[in-house]
């Protein structure tokens, strides 16, 4: 208010990742935002991340897309929904349903992706409706269906904190689900233990108790080693067993094919002996064990068989449905959960139910639609492979950004340029999927969407808007429905606000429910009053409305017997195995402080600094091997493509593997996509691909000339350039880092491309190296910096950046020109505490002047004290300077 007088708070749910914090947001004015954790929302009881903690920066106007397009024309949404419908109907007509085809996400609120699915397979009347939970979580529903019955997440929070034992499969969760992380790490001072299995040191396996770096898609061996072991001590739980579970004597059958002894898998994992049996004696001593598994284990052609691996390992030890002890498949969107309930996949109909005839008559009643799809729909890939041999002949996307996330992505690019009719929903005017809309729609944003959300707990959550639509966007249910009604289906598409969808969603749920476990009979009917108050709670839902923390806990399963099946399953290893011409492995992931495609937290400055560029990790070995440097530019290969990232030699990747982050894009670095180098090689269950390991081999760049530009403004690469761009936001102006391997002639269209700004211009230039130097200045103001080099290095960009954000002092012209400040050098190091802002630099001060702690660095510079996903990474920073201390000591 603008007496100054207290704003109340908003209460809604972080748009990130699947731990679903509850966010108390307090909107100043027009578009400014400032958040904090909720205290009283049970998922983080008032902690944020980095990423959540900087919202308020992202919530502006900057890059939307506020009004509907047909191309290049704004339009009204009667036309836009319009022309969409008719398209549709058009090529339905004339083509069949199975010739459209909606590819959604998880960052749908459930009641967009209720009614996404509602037209797709009730009206519309096909199963092409498909999500990007595809390619994150599509492993982990088909075990859970195999092993329960039913897609049924079976642990909560409550069980990572009363577990004496935490396993992380394939999970960083330092990075990707940090205040979860932060929750159990403080369970660590009453004894929890924590095991990490992962190919790459991570900052959880880094902290963790016992690292083990096994071999690339080896855990169904380890998983399955594990459980022969047991059987052997005798430490399952055969009464369990005989009560609840089916299938054991095939499993056992499956085991006594391969040899199970500790060395032999060892020596298949890549394991250390010792460190796999310490590992067996502490899952067999901790009856509290929760078993995390993340993308390590879904993003496999094995991935189901991984899930089920594990699902085995606690089904024998009767492990489940006890507090503290579960397997946990954590979610990684922040409504991936709600996807999964609604039918968002294209092998599932809403509310828990298959494809088989009585679900699909029940749903049919049930939205009064006799058209209701009686079959699945194409899966992610085969989805886009259906486009790009035109089966598929108009598509409709939501909220997610295939032309970067898909593997293969450079096959899906052209996939979208040859549909006939593309239509894109999203918040952002510029994503590289929006490139190939034909129509272009405006989605409301996270703060103006208003709707429901369920986490990795199947806690349901209110995201409240915060601030009036801007534009002319629109929620995703409202834009689907107006094309459903566009089509003729508008009686079944009526709603007037969210809590009219959520009240249709639940009576499917509870509608002619005799078994399933998705059942929120007790929201049904909610009052708008009630929907708007609604306090999280997980489901099932029932009529006293307190939820359900943990499921099983009467060890009944939601099979026709009530029993869980163990099912027998073998190592496969990689789907495409290394060879003299792709010996290495790559691996890709996520880094701390982004999120996916960087459409959001890409606005956030402060995100930037942790890794501003994209980067590979390789073991010195491997990279001496082909000499290739640390810092160097670095091309990756593999037979779908190639991309260019600097080289990060680092131990913690395992030699024959490397890293790559996944989240840059066309907009911020062309060359640097990993996922124009994934082979689409799926799971046969799951449909999902194997995003951990296609073969790839790696050369140095060898660039011929390199430099950056920092400007006021973002420039995208220069079209036809075969540069290496870099775009990386800063706080007042962008910063380009670029390089090439041309001639005089590049540097020169460069300079033509990025044009002159307004201002004085300080040069210098030397033509014989075709080194150029230049600041451009307007009064006090700097509106430009390029510096461009043939060879030797270039100042560090720190300083000039930061005289972007200030008036440049007049001492300071004489030395713009050498990169350097008239006075001492400013090195603040890279950011490794991205809330506090604090770098490396300062720690290492801090360490050099008696923090001995990750405490006493957060009580002297504040690092690590807000949502800790640093704090492996300081820990470290202090291990290595005493290391280096007690060598120079002794030396
Ligand atoms: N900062 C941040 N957090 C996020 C996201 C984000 O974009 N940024 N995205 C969210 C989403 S949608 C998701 S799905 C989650 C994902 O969360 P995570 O699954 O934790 O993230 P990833 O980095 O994809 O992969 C996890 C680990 O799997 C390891 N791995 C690779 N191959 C194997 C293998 O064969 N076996 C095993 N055991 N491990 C292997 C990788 O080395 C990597 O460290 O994160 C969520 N949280
Ligand atoms: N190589 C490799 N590839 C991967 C992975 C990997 O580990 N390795 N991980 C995979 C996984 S697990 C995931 S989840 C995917 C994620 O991949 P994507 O889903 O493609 O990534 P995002 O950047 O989250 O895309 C979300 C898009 O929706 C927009 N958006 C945000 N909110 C809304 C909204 O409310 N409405 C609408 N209409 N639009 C909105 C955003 O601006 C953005 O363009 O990537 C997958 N790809
Ligand atoms: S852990 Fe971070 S990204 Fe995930 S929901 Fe919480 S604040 Fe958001
Ligand atoms: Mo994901």
């Amino acid at each position: 208010m603008a007496d100054g007088s207290l704003v109340p708070a908003v209460k809604t749910t972080c748009p990130y990742c699947g731990v679903g914090c509850g966010v108390s947001g307090v909107v100043a004015q027009a578009r400014s935002l400032a958040v904090s954790g909720d205290v009283a929302h049970p998922a983080n009881e008032g902690r944020l991340c980095s990423k959540g903690s900087t919202l308020g920066a992202t919530v502006g106007l900057e890059g939307r897309l506020l009004s509907p397009m047909i191309g290049e024309r704004e339009v009204g949404w009667s036309e836009a929904a319009g022309l969409v419908a008719r398209r549709f109907s058009q090529t339905i007509a004339r083509y069949g349903p199975d010739s459209v085809a909606f590819y959604v996400s998880g960052q749908l609120l459930t009641e967009d992706y209720y009614v996404a699915n509602k037209l797709m397979k009730g009206f519309i009347g096909s199963g092409n409706i498909d999500t990007n939970s595809r390619l994150c979580m599509a492993s982990a529903v088909a075990a859970h269906k195999q092993a329960f019955g039913a897609d049924l997440a079976p642990g909560c929070y409550e069980d990572l904190d009363l577990a004496d034992l935490v396993v992380f499969s394939g999970h960083n969760a330092a990075w990707t689900h940090p205040v979860l992380f932060r929750r159990m790490e403080a369970q660590r001072a009453r004894g929890q233990k924590h095991v990490a299995i992962d190919p790459r040191r991570t900052d959880t396996a880094e902290v963790a108790d016992l690292h083990l770096a096994l071999a690339p898609q080896m855990d169904v061996r380890l998983w399955n080693g594990l459980l022969a072991d047991l059987i052997g001590r005798g430490a399952i739980d055969r009464s369990f067993i005989a009560e609840h579970v089916n299938g054991f004597a095939s499993v056992e059958a499956e085991l006594a094919q391969a040899d199970q002894s500790p060395a032999a898998v060892a020596a298949d994992c890549g394991l250390d002996l010792a460190d796999l049996q310490t590992f067996f004696q502490m899952f067999a001593d901790t009856p509290k064990t929760v078993s995390l598994f993340s993308m390590g284990a879904n993003q496999s052609a094995q991935g189901v068989a991984k899930g089920l691996a594990i699902l085995n390992a606690h089904l024998a030890t009767g492990r489940i449905g006890k507090p503290g002890a579960c397997p946990f498949s954590i979610t990684g969107q922040p409504n991936a959960m709600g996807g999964r309930e609604t039918g968002g996949m294209a092998n599932t109909l809403a509310g828990h139910m298959d494809f088989a005839p009585d679900d699909v008559a029940r749903v049919a009643r049930f939205w009064g639609a006799p058209k209701t799809s009686p079959k699945p729909g194409l899966k992610a890939v085969d989805m886009f492979e259906a486009v790009h041999d035109g089966r598929i002949k108009a598509i409709w996307v939501m909220a997610t950004n295939p032309a970067v996330s898909m593997p293969d992505a450079g096959r899906v690019r052209e996939a979208l340029a040859k549909c006939p009719f593309v239509v894109v929903s999203d918040c952002m005017a510029d994503t590289d999927t929006m490139a190939f809309a034909h129509v272009k729609l405006p989605a409301l944003a996270w703060g103006e969407k208003d709707g429901t959300v369920t986490n990795s707990e199947r806690r349901i959550s209110r995201q409240r808007a915060l601030f009036p639509a801007p534009g002319q966007a629109k929620a995703d249910w409202r834009i689907i429905a107006e094309v459903a009604d566009a089509m003729g289906f508008g009686d079944a598409f009526s709603w007037a606000r969210p809590a009219s969808v959520f009240r249709e969603w639940t009576r499917l749920t509870a509608f002619e429910n005799l078994s399933r476990t998705l059942n929120l009979s007790g929201l049904v009917g909610l009052s708008q009053a009630d929907y708007d108050e609604l306090a999280p709670v997980q489901w099932p839902v029932g009529a006293d409305r307190l939820g359900t923390p943990r499921l099983f806990t009467d060890g009944r399963f939601q099979t026709p017997d009530g029993r869980a099946n163990m099912m027998p399953v073998a190592s496969k290893g990689p789907a495409t195995a290394c060879d003299p011409a792709f010996p290495l492995s790559l691996n890709t992931g996520r880094i701390r402080d982004q999120w996916h495609t960087m459409t959001r937290t890409g606005l956030a400055a402060d995100l930037w600094r942790h890794a501003p560029e994209p980067f590979v990790e390789i073991h010195p070995e491997d990279a001496a091997a082909v000499g290739v440097t640390e810092g160097v530019l670095t091309r990756v290969q593999t037979v779908r493509g190639e991309a260019v990232a600097i080289a990060r030699l680092t131990d913690r990747q395992r030699r024959g593997g490397i890293f790559m982050p996944i989240h840059w894009t066309k907009a911020y670095a062309p060359s640097g996509r990993s996922n124009t180098l994934i082979a689409p090689s799926v799971d046969a269950t799951s449909g999902q691909p194997e995003f951990k390991h296609t073969p790839a081999w790696v050369r140095a760049y060898r660039e011929t000339w390199k430099g950056f530009l920092i400007d006021r403004r973002g420039f995208a690469q220069p079209e036809g350039a075969d540069l290496i761009w870099r775009r990386i936001p800063q706080t007042a102006c962008t910063l380009h880092e670029f390089a090439g391997r041309g001639d005089e002639d590049e540097r020169e269209a460069l300079r033509r491309w990025i044009g002159e700004p307004l201002g004085e211009l300080l040069s210098y230039g030397d033509p014989a190296t075709g080194a150029r130097r230049e600041a451009w200045i307007s009064g006090d103001r700097l509106e430009r910096v390029l510096f461009v080099a043939t060879g030797g290095a270039l100042p560090p960009r720190e300083w000039l950046v930061d005289l972007f954000e200030q008036n440049v002092p007049p001492a300071a012209r004489a030395t713009l020109l050498f990169g350097r400040p008239p006075g001492p050098v400013i090195d603040r190091g890279p950011t490794v505490c991205a809330c506090l802002k604090v770098g490396t630099r300062t720690i290492d001060d801090a360490v050099r002047g008696g923090a001995a702690s990750v405490e006493a660095i957060g009580a002297t510079t504040g690092a690590g004290t807000n949502c800790g996903s640093c704090r492996p990474e300081i820990a470290r920073r202090i291990a290595a300077l005493n290391m280096l201390k007690e060598t120079q000591d002794a030396a």
